[in-house]
């Protein structure tokens, strides 16, 4: 069977010249208008990115090269039958577009294993951080460091003909998200352990590997959850803060890991990925304040005074999407399976069917329903993993899945340097307004 770089070596050009026609035929298609309110509001609905890996329905949710989650979580290859999809398989299907083989995603977790090694001068950096700056902070910091190992950059600099770009940008994306349970780990048990991580095992998948560097992998359960959570936080089209970073820093020749860190800025945000950890912060605080048999009417009362004062509810709501995340109904089946009574599982489905009613009686939420981020803490919490600060960390491991199998195709297509349009108000009041 080939390997993921053979195969996508026969791909490229026939995508290549796939897209050649289309936008021969179709390239002055229009595809919508923009207002003024859209320039304002963060281009909401504005249609002028592609991104190969994934769509986002606003009524039925992502679609990863076409199959819904159920589909992935199907037809995916899983590490116990019946188990969750393996990342790893999850990689090769937005690579490449084809479901991989049992073995040909054994490939993938072997790879990975082999070149999860970091500089120790990386690791000496992140021993460094005082615990107090925030793990994001730290991941960050790390990947600018491992900058140093950028194949990319040094076949750049050495002069590299474009058609081959694609080429040292897949090494640097294969390295990247190998090396990203050591620093990702390395962080955790620095920060809130003894500081020792365990070595990576050549055998094992990815998801046991990370599993067993923050110190986890005794709890099979969690693995699979590990594995479910790598699917799941992985890809969520090219308009998320955090992929468009990626690909913006990365449409300059900004090497992978550049890109990558930009994006786990982005990520490090409250209305993105740090909504990951503020949801259950967010919970344990209404728990501490109205107790834990609190009635749906002091929940409901809880939930106005946050939207009064002027703060939003973490986990709820989202850009493009109009109904419930299947990122969240795929962890609320985890949690039904595996913890079916656990008091803060109950408590989050009382949310569940508490909270969009409150937000559509608010009446400017344009999406009321939860979002991937109002399920994972409760999951994490219940197999040990509290720290809440820790938690978008996980989240940032796995959209390095996503947004570095497009990064392969962003140069592969040859997209260009990134550089929409901008006005100020004078110059659009002096262009459209009457008065
Ligand atoms: N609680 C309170 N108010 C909310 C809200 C929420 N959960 N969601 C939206 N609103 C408010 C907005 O603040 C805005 O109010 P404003 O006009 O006074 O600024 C109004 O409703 C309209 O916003 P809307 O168009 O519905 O949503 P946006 O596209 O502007 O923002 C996010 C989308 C996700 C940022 C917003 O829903 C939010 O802040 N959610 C809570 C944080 C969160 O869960 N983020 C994670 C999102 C995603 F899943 C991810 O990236 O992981």
């Amino acid at each position: 069977a080939k390997s993921l770089k053979e195969r996508l070596s026969e791909i490229i050009p026939e995508r290549q010249e796939e897209v050649k026609a289309f936008k021969k035929d179709y390239g002055n298609t229009v595809l919508g208008e923009v207002t003024i309110n859209q320039a304002y509001g963060g281009m909401r609905g504005v249609k002028g990115l592609i991104w190969e890996g994934s769509v986002l329905d606003a009524e039925e949710g992502i679609r990863f090269r076409g199959k819904t989650i159920p589909e992935c979580q199907k037809e995916l290859p899983s590490a116990v039958p019946g188990g969750e999809p393996l990342p790893e398989a999850l990689f090769w299907l937005l690579v490449t577009g084809e479901v991989p083989t049992p073995e040909q995603t054994k490939s993938i977790s072997a790879e990975w294993a082999a070149r999860a090694a970091i500089p120790e001068f990386v690791e000496d950096l992140l021993d460094r951080c005082p615990k107090t700056l925030h793990p994001m902070s730290q991941f960050s910091l790390a990947i600018n460091a491992l900058q140093h190992e950028s194949q990319f950059a040094k076949a750049y600099s050495n002069g590299i003909n474009k058609a081959d770009y694609w080429g040292p940008t897949y090494e640097d994306a294969m390295d990247l998200i190998a090396k990203l349970p050591n620093v990702a780990a390395r962080i955790y048990r620095n920060v809130y352990k003894d500081g020792k991580v365990a070595d990576i095992q050549l055998d094992k998948d990815y998801s046991y590997n990370f599993s067993n560097l923050l110190g986890f992998a005794d709890n099979k359960e969690f693995v699979e959850l590990m594995r479910l959570y790598l699917v799941l936080h992985s890809d969520h089209e090219g308009g998320n803060a955090s992929a468009h970073t990626t690909h913006l820093v990365g449409s300059t020749l900004a090497d992978p890991y550049l890109s990558f860190a930009g994006g786990l800025n982005s990520l490090a945000g409250p209305l993105h990925g740090l909504a990951n950890q503020e949801v259950l912060r967010w919970t344990m605080k209404m728990q501490e304040t109205i107790g834990k048999d609190a009635s749906d009417e002091q929940i409901t009362k809880y939930l106005w005074d946050t939207l009064n004062g002027g703060k939003v509810v973490p986990g709820f709501g989202h850009a493009v999407l109009r109904k419930t995340d299947p990122r969240y109904m795929a962890q609320r089946e985890f949690a039904l399976q595996h913890l079916p009574e656990d008091p803060l599982f109950a408590l989050v489905s009382k949310l569940y069917h508490i909270i969009p009613g409150v937000l559509t009686e608010h009446g400017k939420t344009a999406n009321p329903y939860p979002n991937v981020d109002a399920h994972s803490g409760v999951l994490l919490q219940y197999y040990g993993m509290k720290e809440q600060d820790y938690y978008t960390v996980l989240f940032g491991v796995s959209r390095a899945i996503g947004v570095m199998s497009q990064l392969v195709w962003d140069r592969a297509l040859g997209l260009p340097l990134e550089r929409p349009k901008s006005y100020s108000t004078a110059y659009l009041k002096k262009m459209y307004a009457k008065n």
